[in-house]
């Protein structure tokens, strides 16, 4: 009997040892109205008041309070802060910097003292910018905003010399974040940066919230963020399970991710989803870089809408391989893309296919892999397909338009 008290005894000292020596200060929780938040985690409140974009974060609802501390460049001296808002119109991000030496001076936003917010909003943390991502730029004293493709549409921002450094204000419009209904409860994937330049030229630190410096090519490291009511006291939903989807639809955008490779991805662009797509321009990438934003050119957009045409870019397709295995992966995008329903004749359009260099193999491989859908190629075939691989299938359909440069 004696020896189990002692046993308990000793139990409960080193349990009670243990517990003194855990450095709660390392935990890195975020209170939010009445519910904690694990770290990673963001919330942002609901508003019925309009905020004013003016730098100044003087409105009664701003909580700019959740710390920004991880040095993912070099150690940095500023000290930053954000907050989230949230409306049926926009989201609000409010940004503190102390910052003791504030500089304006290069071309390249992030090489001044600025901030830089990360969105992944279908919120699966994918390996690759998805149609769903975004990654915004907003300098000191600079009156642009930069995005990495250019989806600016409506986004307001103002900064402000405060005593002890700056300030930010920005307001993102749903529609351009790509979504359709905000409400309580969604979370999203995010995260913000602060890049610190105190001697003019290329920036000295940047402090991150969550992820790591390479939230500019990769979205999987992002924290995350959920809508909640106007008291802030709802706590967060369950996270959703992380699956890669393989087809996305979205207005006037189609996506299919290879799953077998997911650097493989097919966008697709079409005028309208309620006329029928009458054929397809496709954009073979150069290399196996990432040219997915080239169906996103309004001008060619404006051409292929006058034919009915829709516009396909891709990425990671490496022409010499189109005829032996890429070729596949677009066709079975586009009959990804014809099962969701509401384009079925994709299964079926011909193709005027375009590139340069591995793009202009494709269109090669792509001509003598499915010859009755090819109606034409604009090609600079450099890439070696031809010499290595010398294809007639094309020449038994006499549609085909062949332009070479
Ligand atoms: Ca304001
Ligand atoms: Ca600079
Ligand atoms: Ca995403
Ligand atoms: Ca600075």
């Amino acid at each position: 009997m004696k020896n189990t008290i002692r046993l308990i005894i000793l139990q409960v000292l080193i349990i009670a040892f243990l517990v003194a020596t855990i450095d709660f200060s390392m935990i890195s929780v975020q209170p939010v109205g009445a519910v904690t938040l694990s770290a990673g985690l963001a919330s942002a409140k609901k508003i019925t008041t309009p905020i004013n974009i003016d730098g100044v974060l003087n409105e009664k609802n701003w909580s700019v309070k959740t710390a920004i501390t991880n040095d993912v460049y070099s150690a940095s001296n500023n000290k930053a802060y954000f907050g989230l808002l949230w409306d049926s119109k926009n989201l609000y991000v409010g940004i503190k910097v102390t910052d003791s030496k504030l500089i304006s001076d290069s071309a390249d936003i992030k090489d001044d003292d600025s901030v830089q917010v990360f969105f992944d909003m279908n919120n699966n943390h994918f390996i690759h910018y998805d149609l769903f991502d975004s990654y915004f730029k907003v300098g000191y004293g600079n009156k642009k905003v930069w995005e990495k493709y250019n989806k600016t549409t409506g986004v307001k921002q103002a900064t402000k010399i405060t005593s002890t450094g700056y300030s930010v204000e920005i307001a993102f419009p749903w529609s351009t974040l790509l979504v359709e209904k905000p409400t309580e409860g969604r979370m999203f994937g995010f995260d913000v940066e602060v890049a610190d330049d105190d001697n003019g030229g290329a920036i000295d630190s940047q402090l991150m919230w969550y992820g790591g410096a390479d939230n500019d090519m990769f979205t999987q490291n992002f924290g995350d963020f959920y809508l909640n009511d106007t008291k802030n006291s709802q706590k967060p939903p369950k996270h959703p399970k992380m699956s890669e989807p393989t087809v996305y639809h979205f207005k006037n955008y189609y996506e299919y991710v290879y799953p077998d490779d997911p650097t493989r991805i097919v966008r697709l662009w079409i005028p309208s989803v309620t006329s029928v797509v009458k054929g397809l321009i496709i954009l073979g990438n150069g290399g196996n870089g990432d040219w997915r934003y080239e169906s996103s050119h309004k001008e060619l957009q404006i051409f292929a809408k006058k034919f009915g045409y829709g516009v396909v870019s891709h990425a990671g397709i490496i022409g010499s391989n189109t005829y032996n295995e890429n070729g596949a992966i677009i066709l079975n995008a586009l009959k990804s893309f014809a099962k969701l329903g509401k384009n079925p004749e994709l299964v079926n359009v011909p193709f005027i296919y375009s590139g340069s260099s591995s793009g202009g193999a494709s269109s090669y491989g792509m001509m003598n892999l499915v010859p009755s859908r090819v109606i034409g190629i604009t090609s600079n075939v450099t890439a070696g397909f031809i010499r290595r691989h010398q294809l007639m299938q094309h020449l038994k359909f006499l549609q085909c338009l062949l332009l070479v440069n």
